[in-house]
């Protein structure tokens, strides 16, 4: 499929979406949202594609939503439209692991964006923010549930009431960010990590993706029952048998994702 806001490629078992509106420093429209979501249904659907990397330029990740796109809504086009929800839901349906690689500014729904992935890999340049309050609106993608589980009550009422931006090194203190890299190296080392869990299991991947957002939804009792009736099915896999066979005859494992 060809893209006019996204980049599509595939690295061995790991699909790159890269966010390509660079003018407007990738502010997400109905079209990128689309576009985004058609990407992921094809990686999603693809065998060989065992993690998704989703990231954008330099200078941003994305700046968030696109304003000028918002700025002539009113409620009843917002309402009737469903304004951008269909398919943000999208990514957080996805089911295969998801790496936000976010360098330079992940603002608004940008942030958003990058907290509905897995996990957020960041740049020593990257600056979130959910600076809304400053336009006269709200986070509307998840923001003010996201950033509260992810970084603190506190942390989260500060970025969204103050809208000031915090850097990677306050991001990955504050629990939002899983790693930091140097500018240069980030998508190298992105796309490195995820073709180390491309290489796991896919089934086993899932379960533990799935049994982490549980954990969010259910409580302590239910999630670990959650938990422990995955972990029982895994032991239906030939990967199950493969890896633990292949730790006791001190060889590598080959997995074929069943
Ligand atoms: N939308 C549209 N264009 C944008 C943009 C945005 N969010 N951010 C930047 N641009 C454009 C600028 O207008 C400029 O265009 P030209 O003037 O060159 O034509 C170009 O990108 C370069 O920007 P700057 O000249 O401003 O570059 P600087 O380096 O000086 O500043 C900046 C970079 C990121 C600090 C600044 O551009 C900025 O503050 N941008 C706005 C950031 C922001 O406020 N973001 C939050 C937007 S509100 C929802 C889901 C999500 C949302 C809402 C609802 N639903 C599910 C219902 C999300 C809302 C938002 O994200």
């Amino acid at each position: 499929m060809s893209f006019e806001n996204i980049i599509t490629e595939t690295h061995g078992r790991v699909g790159l979406i890269t966010l390509n509106r660079p003018k407007q420093l990738n502010a997400l429209n109905d079209q990128l949202v689309d576009e985004l979501s058609s990407a992921l249904d094809g990686f999603e659907s693809d065998e060989r594609i065992g993690c998704i990397v989703i990231t954008g330029s330099d200078k941003a990740f994305a700046a968030g939503a696109d304003i000028g796109a918002m700025s002539g809504l009113g409620f009843m086009d917002a309402y009737k439209a469903d304004y951008i929800t269909r398919n943000w839901e999208r990514i957080k349906t996805c089911r295969k692991p998801v790496i936000a690689a976010v360098a330079g500014f992940a603002l608004g729904g940008g942030c958003e964006l990058a907290m509905m992935c897995d996990m957020i890999f960041a740049a020593d340049s990257a600056k979130f923010g959910q600076p809304e309050i400053k336009l006269g609106t709200m986070p509307g993608a998840g923001g003010t549930q996201r950033l509260p589980r992810a970084i603190s009550k506190a942390k989260a009422m500060d970025m969204c009431l103050s809208g000031r931006l915090i850097d990677a090194d306050e991001a990955e203190r504050a629990g939002l960010v899983a790693r930091i890299y140097p500018a240069s190296e980030l998508l190298s080392e992105t796309l490195k990590a995820a073709q180390s869990i491309a290489q796991f299991s896919l089934p086993v991947a899932m379960m533990i993706k799935e049994s982490i957002n549980r954990s969010f939804e259910s409580s302590l009792n239910e999630g670990i029952l959650f938990e422990r009736r995955s972990f029982h099915s895994i032991f239906a896999l030939d990967d199950n048998k493969e890896g633990m066979n292949a730790f006791l005859n001190k060889r590598p494992p080959v997995f074929k994702n069943q």
